[in-house]
């Protein structure tokens, strides 16, 4: 009998490790091809179910013999302080060039620019390691719980799912006429993953249970612990993975390989992870984690269940819950079949409630993977079974690591944002020193690549500067103060911790841009983020700063200080480098007219101005509105996961739907692996959370502020004609907004504010707007 699938939850009818090809296993990626094929389990890639707390991962494969849980710690990497000829890559009073650079780039000289760039503009290999590489690192695997059950293969009944109203994953079948129950979950208020066996009669449960790791860990047993610590082999840090099973009947046995348990009624090992790591310049070390981990260990146990699962089911649907969204139902077809038919089956059949399924996982993925302690999700999130990852799964500035946090304000989960904010801070002290070496400036900076040690030079090597030079990067990450602050209109929080890294932000640009001799302040030399020549002035660039200094000078504003500084921005706000229309109608990516009209690259770097920014919209800019279309037309709707789902957000800030949905439609289709996961391809967490965001942004926008800087709140600004009838709740719209709309035959019909501070602000639908002010905590029903 076909079983109907419940709304929140993601339903494979196999193991991960039936679905997918089997391989032999290795932790490395077996080519830099970067494509599905390239992991080196296809098992994992598209079919576990991931699990996480922000601060450790786990994938389910749901294997029936042998259940495979992979594990990662959110702050294992190689490279580092530690590892072999380390330095800050920072080359030393390099802009004693810049002047010889900077006449250079005006006098047109490509060759000149390019080639002392690369000498001189970025950072510092090692003759061993002259890329940088090494001593950058990797983010990597821990390595994998293998538990052989010595059940056969034979089942009836086989469900593995992950219910993302409870974060909690499942595996159910029935052999030889008893039921067998998986349970497993990560916990953030007790910082444990729990995993439990049982079945629906005594004794069943004989275990083998071992770590299979890439890592030279090794195995003891400390009192009631299974441990197996190490140390990195290339920068030493300290891995550890400590197990407190608890067994009802049977017997138990802990040993150095680990752990047995025979014939008992129900087995559940409390699972933590850990490594010495502490996000603290310059030596990124903290306490050896043996002492936390039992400690939690010891209290997760003492808890019990069932308030463990309690505990972490209230902490995570207290967030999960706050949004949700209805697109109309699917047919009772499409529910009853698994997530993997499902998803291929979408590109012939629209399945509504897999695009709401799909808006949903993003959000859940961001819990799992960013919470308040943790160190932000990179670009796999928290999820990631390789030595050697895709690029890194590092934080890329250029857009990637940005695009990760796209729906935290908006999708209504604002403390999931916080990590970012505490990696912003941390990027601040090593910002300064690449900020003064490189351009001789006050404030800080980052260029396109960082880690978790810090890491704001410029990538060393010789390929191309547009993949290595752009110091912007914590210019665009500190956009998200703003937007943090400009959700929750939280003073305080502005004033002690967003304020001064926008203030930072700003000062840098003080120093760092260049006046060209015509007047205008430029970036110069500057290169598109990976795409195109050396350029007077790569206009992302502008984008960004424009943006940095209109949120500096909004907050300053606010809190009533630094007038002076208010007056300097602004006066260099009106000199930065005007936006161009080129040759073709199109917005000019550089300040030469040098794009080409067949050009279709994945990065439309200078859209910063229409989204993320906030510079170009039809309302107050309609001229380059238009130049923005002829941009995005030209560059068409194919592309990599990511790119995509930049894309639904341009869509929706053109406010056109029907194409913003067109979007909606390939990256589930194209660019969406079986368990949801969006392939980049390979695996790359961040279409996940951009497409998320773009759901968002085409149901309410409030990025454009009115004359007297009032929010202004769009309702409906992008709906397309598939979405005619649904309704959203709980999500979140500038200024504190909590915004909750029901929408037939694709017009509104009912639209539901809540303040949860004082506001006064417009919201507009169609060509209709209105005037509000509303107290705190006061809701209102608004009739257009
Ligand atoms: C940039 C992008 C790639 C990929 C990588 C992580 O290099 O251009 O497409 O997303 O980041």
């Amino acid at each position: 009998m076909a079983v109907a699938t419940a709304a929140d939850v993601i339903r494979f009818d196999q193991a991960a490790d039936v679905l997918a090809a089997k391989r032999q296993r290795s932790w490395e990626r077996e080519s830099k091809e970067f494509s599905d094929k390239d992991n080196p389990d296809e098992a994992w890639h598209g079919y576990v179910l991931p699990l996480g707390n922000g601060f450790m991962g786990a994938a389910v494969y749901g294997g029936v013999a042998v259940e495979r849980i992979q594990l990662n710690d959110k702050t294992l990497w190689s490279g580092g302080p530690g590892a072999k000829g380390f330095s800050d890559g920072n080359r030393k009073e390099t802009w004693k060039s810049l002047p010889e650079i900077r006449e250079a780039m005006l006098k047109g000289d490509l060759d000149k620019v390019e080639k002392m760039g690369k000498e001189r503009l970025t950072g510092v290999g090692t003759p061993d390691d002259p890329d940088g590489r090494k001593t950058f690192g990797l983010y990597q695997t821990l390595g994998e719980l293998r538990i052989e059950t010595g059940l056969g293969e034979a089942v009836s009944g086989y469900q593995r799912q992950l219910d993302l109203a409870k974060a909690v994953a499942t595996v159910d079948f029935a052999q030889a006429g008893v039921s067998y129950h998986r349970q497993a979950y990560c916990s953030y208020p007790d910082r444990v993953m729990v995993v439990s066996f049982s079945a629906n009669q005594a004794g069943k449960q004989s275990l083998k249970i071992g770590l299979d790791s890439p890592h030279p860990l090794k195995g003891r047993v400390e009192g009631d612990f299974w441990v197996m610590n190490g140390r990195h082999a290339e920068n030493g840090l300290e891995i550890e993975l400590r197990v407190l099973p608890v067994v009802r009947g049977g017997k138990l046995r802990i040993s150095e390989q680990g752990i047995e348990v025979e014939a008992a009624d129900e087995v559940t090992m409390l699972v933590a992870v850990g490594t010495d790591y502490a996000n603290v310049a310059p030596k990124y070390r903290g306490a050896s984690p043996a002492k936390e981990l039992s400690e939690r260990l010891l209290a997760a146990k003492k808890r019990g269940e069932p308030s463990l699962l309690d505990r972490h089911i209230r902490d995570y649907a207290a967030l999960y819950q706050r949004v949700k969204l209805d697109l109309g139902a699917s047919t009772a077809e499409q529910l009853s079949m698994p997530i993997d038919q499902r998803v291929a089956a979408y590109s012939k059949n629209r399945d509504a409630e897999l695009e709401s399924l799909y808006f949903q996982f993003g959000r859940y993925l961001l819990i799992s993977s960013s919470r308040p302690g943790s160190l932000p999700a990179n670009l796999q999130g928290v999820w990631c079974n390789e030595i050697v990852p895709a690029w890194a799964s590092d934080y890329h500035l250029n857009i990637n690591l940005q695009m990760n946090y796209w729906l935290a304000e908006n999708c209504n989960l604002s403390e999931c944002h916080e990590p970012l904010m505490a990696y912003l801070e941390g990027l601040r002290e090593p910002g300064a020193v690449t900020a003064k070496e490189y351009f001789g400036a006050n404030g800080w900076c980052a260029h396109m690549h960082s880690n978790i040690w810090g890491s704001t030079s410029p990538t060393p090597g010789n390929g191309p500067m547009y993949w290595k030079y752009f110091p912007m990067g914590g210019a665009w990450t500190a956009q998200h103060a703003w937007e943090h602050y400009a959700f929750s209109g939280d003073k305080k929080w502005l004033a002690s911790k967003g304020y001064p890294l926008l203030k930072s932000v700003a000062e840098f640009l003080q120093d760092y841009l260049y006046r060209l001799p015509t007047g205008e302040l430029a970036s110069c030399p500057s290169w598109s983020p990976e795409h195109g020549p050396a350029s007077k002035s790569a206009m992302s660039d502008i984008a960004i700063a424009w943006d940095a200094l209109t949120n500096a000078i909004a907050a300053a504003k606010i809190l009533g200080v630094d007038e002076d500084l208010v007056k300097r921005w602004q006066e260099m706000k009106r000199q930065l480098v005007p936006f161009r229309v080129g040759r073709f109608g199109q917005l000019q990516e550089w300040y030469e007219d040098i794009d080409e009209e067949n050009d279709d690259h994945r990065h439309i770097n200078h859209l910063y101005a229409l989204y993320p920014g906030k510079q170009i919209s039809g309302l107050a800019t309609p001229e380059l509105a238009k130049a923005a279309h002829v941009t995005l037309t030209q560059r068409g709707d194919g592309a990599t996961g990511w790119s995509m789902g930049w894309k639904i957000n341009f869509w929706a800030r053109m406010h056109d739907g029907d194409h913003a949905y067109r979007l909606v439609h390939e990256l589930l289709s194209q660019r969406t692996m079986s368990n949801l996961w969006n392939s980049h391809p390979p695996f790359q967490i961040d279409g996940n959370f951009g497409g998320t965001a773009g759901f968002a942004e085409m149901l309410v926008q409030s990025h454009v502020v009115t004359e007297s800087g009032q929010p202004w709140l769009h309702l409906l600004p992008a709906l397309p004609k598939t979405w005619s009838k649904g309704s959203v709740k709980g999500l979140r719209a500038r200024g504190g907004l909590v915004v909750d709309l029901t929408w037939d035959q694709g017009k509104l019909t009912r639209a539901e504010l809540l303040a949860t501070k004082p506001v006064e602000c417009r919201v507009q639908y169609e060509q209709a707007s209105k005037s509000l002010k509303m107290a705190a905590g006061e809701k209102k029903v608004i009739d257009f």
